[in-house]
């Protein structure tokens, strides 16, 4: 079994910019504190360097809130990206700012035109398919060009549906390997995991599902303990980050990079 879906030679981070204070938020809980975001930021960073990745840190975009999300503006494979479109108007225009970077990495970069809408929040990469979470941010216009666009690597889409209020597919759940998807229990009662071992979330601990698997590590928001416990009795190396400024935004650990090995450098 192969293991391209959570082992990676590159990230792409944004530093929080310090508009971030207006981010998108389903609930306002005050404002994130930006110090401390970028203190949180760091950390993240400096984790996947130590699980041995080239990250390549973007500046901040004061224009774009959102824009330390990065992961949403853009699903990276081994044999190219798909710049996405996203769904929220104010982050329509990140999509874009993130096509240079990308070209500069891969020889093929395509691009969901539209009119349908694409967060990559939404979209998990197993080893052996995608899966795309239908929301709010994530159409099946979106999704029906992103499987055409996909098609061409070889590669099978799987819709499901991302709960109701919830923001992100990937709000819920992570990959942790080939065969294991740390997922929360309202998402796995969907019954769309029947073919993957899961581990649930604490109950309680469902933010703790944002968590990504990188290399030997799994990066999980700090605050979860029995979540933490329960992957650590599992074998996983657990890494926590702190979280709570951009939690105030609903960004969990998947949305602060895109991770990947471009063809040819794995
Ligand atoms: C938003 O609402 O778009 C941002 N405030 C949070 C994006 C989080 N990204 C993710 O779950 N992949």
């Amino acid at each position: 079994m192969s293991d391209r879906s959570y082992r990676f030679t590159h990230a792409i981070t944004r530093l929080p910019a310090v508009s971030a204070t207006k981010g998108l938020r389903a609930v306002d809980t005050g404002a994130p504190d930006i110090t401390l975001m970028r203190t949180h930021h760091a950390a993240y960073v400096a984790a996947l360097k130590a699980e041995g990745a080239t990250v390549i840190e973007l500046p901040p975009l004061e224009a774009f809130p959102d824009a330390q999300f990065v992961e949403d503006v853009a699903l990276c494979l081994q044999e190219g990206a798909v710049i996405t479109r996203p769904g929220a108007a104010t982050r329509l225009g990140e999509a874009a700012e993130m096509a240079p970077t990308l070209r500069g990495i891969y020889d093929e970069v395509l691009t969901v035109e539209g009119p349908g809408t694409i967060e990559a929040g939404d979209v998990l990469t197993t080893e052996r398919e995608i899966l795309v979470g239908r929301s709010a941010r994530t159409n099946a216009d979106g999704i029906a060009e992103l499987t055409d666009l996909v098609g061409r690597w070889g590669y099978r889409v799987r819709e499901l549906e991302t709960p109701p209020g919830v923001l992100h597919f990937k709000t819920d759940c992570s990959l942790l390997d080939a065969e294991t998807i740390l997922s929360t229990a309202r998402l796995a009662a969907a019954g769309g995991f029947k073919a993957y071992r899961t581990i649930l979330t604490a109950e309680g601990e469902e933010a703790a599902a944002n968590a990504i698997r990188f290399n030997d590590a799994v990066l999980l928001p700090a605050g979860f303990p029995r979540t933490a416990e329960a992957l650590d009795r599992a074998g996983y190396k657990v890494v926590q980050i702190g979280n709570s400024e951009c939690a105030k935004l609903d960004g969990g650990m998947s949305c602060l990079s895109l991770r990947f090995t471009p063809k040819g450098r794995g």
